[in-house]
């Protein structure tokens, strides 16, 4: 038998115990496992700011501005396509209110620039590119507005409603995440606004009832509480989002970053973070790139500590991917296509609470998956190996959720042994994988 065939037996099993289980707690909607399944999606600043080097635009800049020379969202497709991320997000408008497409309740968009004499629409080229690559389509719109007239009145929240509305209507295709920003700062007449959540969030969810929500509260998913790309050791998918709002009223750091193990609600961690120095593309910051070693300890921090990866790719003036960013990300795919290339878990055996692997060779990574249909249960563990002097402690950990992945010390051990010390409820692994990094160090 081969050692995918027992591990298939094993994952039947496990699957067969799954069925007779009901899902403990909060769980998530068949939308939110198949967004976490993603893992790694693509972020694009893109604006006037790519042309001003600013990271957060007035709102007065002139529209001609905005002029894209040789435009390009098939190659921002491809890169992605090509560095394994399953979707891409856009900053459809950012707090300077500039938008991307002719969004008919502003005049401040791509219509009122000389760019391709006003008949361009990024949103229509990059939902066009994301279509034929296979990717799915995400859009970030900042309530935030330092150009709309009416922001700091009610009547702002139904204008940003009709910009919902134009975006999400249906003009673009399924849109997979809508990015809220909580940013609220002074509008162009000086005020704040009072943004009317329930009303933007059901909009949303009316044009696109698919689409995971992120905010600082969710619904669909929360911020990791940093932009420098780490989520908790302990990363808790469930959160009690009640009472908090996005922006100031959000909720702790601690538990944006880690989660809430009581949490009642389902709305797992996403980590945004950029390439670069800034969000925006900036010529100063070609030679500031992150590191294949930066960008594979975000990796670990992130997609191996039970959240998705969102990671900002600006594209340049030009309206592309910069040369130097999409040799790195084919550098961080190749790294971790190697990485996870063999798996090295043999048969797996479970007693109670206790999975003991064989191990078919020297390894460095354990992957450990819960099945998440059926709640985040398990909240702390042991990872022991057998040597020559018996079981040896290897780690000790607290949460797994949908991925964790522990580095661990250069290991020869022939078997591991996994014991859950603390669940919620029955714990349900779906997945054990033994791997060998050579290419990353802590
Ligand atoms: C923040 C914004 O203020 C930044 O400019 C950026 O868009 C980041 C992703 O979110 O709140």
């Amino acid at each position: 038998m081969t050692r995918n065939l027992v591990f298939a037996a094993a994952a039947t099993a496990l699957v067969a115990a799954a069925c007779i289980e009901k899902p403990y707690g909060a769980a998530p909607t068949p939308q939110q496992i198949e967004w976490q399944r993603m893992e790694m999606n693509m972020f694009c600043h893109f604006g006037p700011n790519t042309f001003t080097g600013a990271e957060w635009g007035d709102g007065t800049e002139a529209e001609d501005l905005f002029n894209p020379s040789d435009l390009d969202c098939r190659q921002w497709a491809r890169t992605a396509k090509a560095a394994g991320f399953k979707g891409i997000i856009i900053t459809a408008k950012h707090h300077d209110g500039f938008c991307l497409w002719p969004n008919p309740v502003s005049k401040h968009t791509v219509r009122e620039s000389s760019w391709l004499d006003g008949q361009g629409d990024v949103l229509k080229e990059l939902s066009e590119a994301c279509a034929e690559e296979g990717l799915k389509f995400g859009v970030y719109i900042s309530p935030w507005d330092r150009n709309d007239p009416h922001y700091g009145t009610p009547e702002y929240n139904n204008v940003f409603v009709k910009t919902l509305d134009s975006v999400l209507g249906g003009a673009y295709g399924p849109v997979f995440e809508q990015w809220f920003d909580g940013a609220n700062g002074e509008g162009p007449n000086g005020k704040k606004q009072e943004y009317d959540w329930p009303l933007f969030n059901e909009t949303v969810i009316r044009h696109q009832p698919h689409a995971v929500i992120f905010s600082d509260v969710g619904p669909g998913c929360r911020w990791v509480g940093n932009e420098k790309g780490y989520a908790g050791r302990t990363n808790w998918s469930t959160l009690n989002a009640e009472g908090f709002t996005p922006g100031k009223g959000a909720p702790s750091g601690k538990s944006l970053n880690e989660g809430d193990s009581d949490g009642n609600a389902w709305i797992p961690a996403e980590t945004d973070v950029s390439i670069r120095p800034g969000w925006f593309w900036k010529a100063s910051e070609n030679d500031k790139v992150k590191s294949l070693q930066q960008l594979l300890k975000i990796y670990y921090e992130s997609v191996g500590r039970n959240s998705l990866l969102l990671l900002n790719v600006p594209p340049d003036t030009r309206g592309r991917i910069h040369e130097t960013d999409s040799v790195r990300l084919m550098e961080l795919r190749s790294a971790l296509d190697r990485i996870f290339a063999r798996d090295l878990a043999g048969q797996v055996k479970r007693k109670g609470n206790t999975w003991t692997v064989d191990a078919n060779g020297p390894f460095n990574r354990l992957v450990l998956q819960e099945d998440i249909a059926m709640g985040q249960r398990i909240a702390s563990f042991t990872v022991e190996a057998l040597t020559a002097d018996g079981w040896t402690p290897l780690a000790r950990e607290t949460t797994v959720g949908y991925k964790r992945i522990l580095l661990l010390p250069e290991c020869e051990a022939s078997q591991i042994r996994i014991s859950v010390t603390e669940s919620l409820a029955k714990p349900l692994l779906c997945g054990i994988g033994l791997y060998h990094d050579e290419i990353y160090h802590e």
